[in-house]
Order: structure tokens, then C-alpha cells, then sequence
């Protein structure tokens, strides 16, 4: 059993845990990432199913810390493979020499804050016993996979795998029958390449989802040397829009223009590809009839590409208001639909009734299968942090405290939890965006919230619960002013059983969310009380 103090342990060591763990150092506070696979990366480290990319431009899905960083890193490609992602992460890793404060292969099982000590007492799945001020965690938002939950797994004679926990020498399909279940984000961009090895592939699609075109090509060396000029403007830009990243923000609403300009718009945002297509307009998430303009012109896409026409249909979403589930960004995902070695069973209609040796049935209909892909999504947002289930005050865990859903204070704190934080959680616009330019926001206010406790004496920081109460209910509010609550996503926890339905992630933007987080700072923590030890023990006496 090891018992070992630190200033901050933080869990995890996907991008969060390794800028995290840079702040703290170049801060002097001492630090360890804990983290339970056999290296970093986080969601790249465990997902590496065939056609795993970025949806975000590579260029902009990276650190903007460090200028010798983004100066001496080349992305091959607009949108990167998840193993170049994974080779960034490591060249990161090395450069800032972050391995020598990594603990790898090992879980946080729990954390207990004492009150006595004023210090969380951190267990792991080897025994040990850490002590630290700040209990960090970046655990990540979809990092536990939602399990596949099908009556008669166990029986499957062939090889079943989960896009989450991909084996790391990578699969063979050449000559199977491999079915895909889920159409979301990992399904999508999973089907077209197993298509091209598979005898025959199955797609189980219960929800059709939205997707589009990457419009992916390499990126020559003229367009790198543009882009690592405009850095500075690009980064700053990022920062304070809507998403998080370089597109410009819309300025007119769907019915401003007329039908003519709409679809230029909508063409040539089309044309630019990836999730930036949202912002055609400026009411494409608030306004139903926008929102079936804009999925009808989707759907003319859709129709355009897939040549059968039922196949069409069922491809094209039902009742879904575009971009209300992530909105997938594909290559080829329609056009493999043209393929003779490819199927499409709508399991909506016909349910999946149970998984055989031989394959599965849905619709009493049984499938000869040699290989499932589970593309079934994560308990997201919450799922990490309920494995740890910290305790705070009075004993009390997170799953109690939030058993009718998530209560933060900007996503990054919890009352009664002082001195933990949770970088991109739940009440921040995190999967909402870009999510390095998020994770680098928190990371930055996180450390700058530490150095400033450090600065003025004091040594623990918990919000109120009136804030957290008022922020909770912002974050509602403005869900409640969108289309967001009439789909059950993920978004919404709507994938899990039991899940309370409210919305997880903040929709008011990144650079609102920022602007917020700013002025509360500025004026001295609004919302949390900061205190100093000997205060804390004279009152105590007093
Ligand atoms: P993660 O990368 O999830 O890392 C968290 C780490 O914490 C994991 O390594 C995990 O093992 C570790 N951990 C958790 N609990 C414990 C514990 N108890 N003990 C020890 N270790 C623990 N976002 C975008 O903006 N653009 C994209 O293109 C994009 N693509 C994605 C593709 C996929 C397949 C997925 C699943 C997500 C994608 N995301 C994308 C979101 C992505 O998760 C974030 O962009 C980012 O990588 C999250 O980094 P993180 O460090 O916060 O969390
Ligand atoms: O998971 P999902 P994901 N029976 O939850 C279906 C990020 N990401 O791994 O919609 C049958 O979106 C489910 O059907 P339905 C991104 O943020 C990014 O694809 O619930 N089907 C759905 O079709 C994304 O949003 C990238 O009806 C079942 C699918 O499985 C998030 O991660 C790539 C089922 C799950 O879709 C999660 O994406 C990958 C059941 N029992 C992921 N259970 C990039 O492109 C679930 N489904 C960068």
C-alpha cells in the first residue's frame, strides 16, 4: 500500500489529464495522472475502429498551448486518422516529458473527501492511497461504453466488438458477414471501411441519423503553411464562437433570405463539409420549421446518392431536428448503400430479439453473422465520474447528489465537493464543441483558479448552492429554448435506462460560456466561497 501526497491528482490522460498536468507543473504544484489504460490519448487511445477520424479540421482539433507545438506538428491530413491523433498525443506527451508524472494501467475507484484534513483520499484498483488538495478529474464525456445489452450474447460463436474498446492489432473482416448495429457518429464512419473488407455487411440501424460529407484530402504544404500563419487569429477565433472552432458564426435566420439565397447558403455550406454546416443559419436549432427546411435539403442529398429508393427512405431521418444529435460527418457513408455486399435492416420497425450462435434475429428474421460491431454509443457525460463516485461533505456521493441529474456550477465544480473539478463536465458546453478548445478553457481557469488560491493564502474552493442552483437552472432554461429536448440522444441520457432526462451539456455556446466563466473570475469567484485554513478551524472552535 503506497501512500503519496500531492497538490492535484488528476484522473485520466486523454488531452484534458496531459494540459492539466502541464499547467500544474509549469505552476510548481506537484501532480499525478492516473489513468487506466497502458498509455495516453483518452478517446484515442481506446477507439480505434476502422474509420475513426476527427470531425473537427485536424488543424484546429489540436492544443493551441504551445506555440512550438502547433509550429513543429504537420497534420498529413484536413481531418486526421485516429492513429496520427494518437501519434500527436504522444509526441506531446514526449516533448513535454508528462510520462514521468503518468501512472498508466491503473483505476481510480474512489475518492473521499476528509473534512478533518481538508484533503481527498484517492484509491486505486492496485491498493494505493493518494492524498491530495485538488482532486482533478478528466475522466473524459465518453469514455464508458454503453455495454451491448442483447438477450443471448454469450452464445455468439463468431467475434463481437465494441467501437469503444477496440482491439489494438485491429480486425480482419476480409470474407465475413459482419453486422453493424448503431448508426451514430462511430457507426457511420465505421461502415464504409468495413464494407470494403467484408463479404457482406449487415447495417442495424434503429434511428437514421444525419451525416455530412467530410470532404477529407491531405492537406499539402502551401495549406499548412496558411494555416500555421493565421494561428493566432484562428485560435482567438475559435475561442469566442459559438462552437469552438473557425467558422463564422451565422448572421441570418433561415426566413430572412429567400428561397434562392437559402439554398446557396445551404450549398455552399454543404460544400464546406463537416459539423460547421450548422451554422447556415441562425435559428437551425431553435426553430421547427427551419429545421425541416434545412433536414428536407439533407434529405434531397441523401436521395441523390442512394440509388434504391426504399433504401433511401429508410436512410433519411425521421422526426430528428437536424444537428440535435451529433451531427456525423461521413466519407461515403450514402454511397456505400450502392454496394452489393451491403444491407440495411431497419430495426426500429423490427426490432433485434436476440442475439444467436449463428447471428441474430430481429424481426423474426435470422441473420447468418460471423463477426457484431457494437457502435451503441456511451453512458456519457456522467458515466466516468458515477464509476468513481466521489463522496464530499457529509459523506455524501455524486450519484446521491445527482440522482435527478446533474447540479454544477460551470460544469467545473460541485457544491459540497470542495476542491474538485471536473473539466468538461456536465453544465458545459464541452461535446457541444469543439472539445479541445473546451478542454483548454477549463484547464486554463482550473489552473488559474488554484494559483489564484495560492496567490491570496487560501486553500479551498466549493461553490454555493445558491450559484450552483442558478447556474443549474440557466442551463435548463436555455435548453428548454431549443429543439435539442424533443430527441432522445445521448445529449439527454436518453440512451441509458434509468438516465434522468435533462440536458447534460450547456447550449449557450463557447464563447458565451467563456465570457461568463471570465467575468466570474474578474470579480473575485462569484459564486464560490474560498477559504483559508486557519479560518475555517478558528471558526470551527469559535
Ligand atoms: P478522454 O479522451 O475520454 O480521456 C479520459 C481518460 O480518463 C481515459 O483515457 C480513461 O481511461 C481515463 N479514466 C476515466 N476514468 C478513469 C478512472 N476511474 N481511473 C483511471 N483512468 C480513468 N470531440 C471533438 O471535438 N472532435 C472530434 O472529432 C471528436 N471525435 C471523437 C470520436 C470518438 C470516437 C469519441 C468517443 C469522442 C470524440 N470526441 C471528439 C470527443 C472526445 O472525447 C474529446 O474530443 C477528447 O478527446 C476528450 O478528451 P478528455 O481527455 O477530456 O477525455
Ligand atoms: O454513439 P451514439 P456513437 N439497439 O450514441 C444505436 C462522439 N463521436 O459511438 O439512435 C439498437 O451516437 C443508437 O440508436 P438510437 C460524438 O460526440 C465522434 O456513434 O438510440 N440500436 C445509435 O444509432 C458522438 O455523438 C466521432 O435509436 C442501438 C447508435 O447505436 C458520440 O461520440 C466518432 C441500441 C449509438 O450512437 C457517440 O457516438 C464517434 C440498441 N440496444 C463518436 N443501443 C467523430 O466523428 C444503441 N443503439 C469525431
Amino acid at each position: 500500500m503506497r501512500h503519496a501526497e500531492f497538490d492535484a491528482i488528476i484522473i485520466g490522460a486523454g488531452f484534458s489529464g496531459i494540459y492539466m498536468l502541464e499547467r500544474c507543473r509549469a505552476l510548481g504544484f506537484s501532480a499525478r495522472v492516473i489513468e487506466a489504460g497502458t498509455g495516453p490519448g483518452g478517446t484515442w487511445y481506446w477507439n480505434r475502429y476502422p474509420g475513426l477520424r476527427c470531425d473537427v479540421e485536424s488543424m484546429t482539433y489540436s492544443y493551441s498551448f504551445s506555440d512550438d507545438i502547433q509550429r513543429e506538428w504537420t497534420w498529413s491530413e484536413r481531418y486526421a486518422t485516429q492513429a496520427e491523433i494518437l501519434r500527436y498525443v504522444n509526441y506531446v506527451v514526449d516533448k513535454l516529458d508528462s510520462r514521468r508524472d503518468m501512472q498508466f494501467e491503473t483505476c481510480v475507484t474512489g475518492a473521499i473527501f476528509d473534512e478533518a484534513e481538508d484533503r481527498w483520499k484517492i484509491e486505486t484498483d492496485r491498493g494505493e492511497h493518494y492524498i491530495a488538495k485538488y482532486c482533478i478529474m478528466a475522466t473524459g464525456c465518453l469514455s464508458v461504453m454503453d455495454p451491448p445489452r442483447f438477450k443471448g450474447l454469450e452464445r455468439f460463436k463468431g467475434q463481437w466488438y465494441h467501437t469503444a474498446a477496440w482491439p489494438k492489432e485491429g480486425v480482419d473482416f476480409t470474407g465475413k458477414r459482419v453486422g453493424v448495429i448503431g448508426t451514430g457518429s462511430s457507426g457511420i464512419q465505421s461502415v464504409p471501411v468495413i464494407a470494403e473488407q467484408a463479404a457482406h455487411l449487415t447495417v442495424f440501424q434503429r434511428t437514421a441519423n444525419y451525416s455530412i460529407p467530410a470532404w477529407n484530402r491531405p492537406l499539402d504544404e502551401d495549406s499548412v503553411r496558411r494555416w500555421k500563419a493565421g494561428y493566432p487569429a484562428l485560435r482567438k477565433k475559435a475561442q469566442v464562437s459559438p462552437v469552438g472552432a473557425d467558422f463564422d458564426p451565422p448572421d441570418k435566420s433561415t426566413f430572412e433570405v429567400s428561397a434562392e439565397e437559402r439554398r446557396r447558403r445551404l450549398e455552399e455550406m454543404w460544400q464546406r463539409g463537416s459539423f460547421g454546416f450548422l451554422s447556415a443559419f441562425t435559428d437551425l436549432l431553435t426553430n421547427q420549421a427551419a429545421s425541416d427546411l434545412v433536414g428536407a435539403f439533407v434529405e434531397e442529398k441523401i436521395r441523390a446518392v442512394v440509388k434504391d429508393p426504399k433504401v433511401a427512405d429508410l436512410l433519411c431521418p425521421k422526426n430528428l431536428p437536424i444537428g440535435t444529435k451529433r451531427l456525423c460527418v461521413d466519407t461515403h457513408y450514402y454511397e456505400t448503400f450502392n454496394r452489393d455486399n451491403v444491407s440495411l435492416v431497419d430495426i426500429k420497425a423490427a426490432p433485434i430479439e436476440e442475439i444467436t450462435p449463428a447471428g441474430l434475429i430481429a424481426g423474426g428474421v435470422e441473420y447468418a453473422l460471423d463477426a457484431i460491431v457494437f457502435a451503441t454509443g456511451y453512458d456519457a457525460m456522467t458515466g466516468a465520474l458515477f464509476r468513481i463516485n466521489p463522496r464530499g461533505r457529509g459523506g455524501m456521493t455524486l450519484k446521491e447528489k445527482w440522482a435527478s441529474g446533474p447540479r454544477t456550477y460551470l460544469g467545473v465544480a460541485v457544491a459540497g465537493f470542495p476542491n474538485l473539478f471536473t473539466i468538461t463536465g456536465p453544465g458545459s458546453p464541452s461535446v457541444i464543441s469543439n472539445m479541445l478548445v473546451s478542454i483548454e478553457q477549463h484547464v486554463d481557469w482550473i489552473a488559474d483558479c488554484i494559483a489564484h488560491l495560492r496567490a491570496h493564502d487560501l486553500d479551498l474552493i466549493e461553490p454555493t448552492v445558491e450559484a450552483e442552483d442558478k447556474w443549474t437552472s440557466h442551463v435548463n432554461e436555455v435548453a428548454e429554448g431549443t429543439l435539442f429536448l424533443k430527441s432522445d440522444t445521448w445529449y439527454l441520457g436518453a440512451n441509458i435506462p434509468g438516465k434522468p432526462r435533462v440536458c447534460f451539456p450547456y447550449l449557450g455556446g463557447v464563447g458565451t460560456y467563456k465570457k461568463i466563466c471570465d467575468e466570474i473570475t474578474a470579480k473575485d469567484y462569484e459564486g464560490f466561497a474560498l477559504s483559508r485554513a486557519e479560518a475555517r478551524a478558528a471558526a470551527r472552535v469559535g
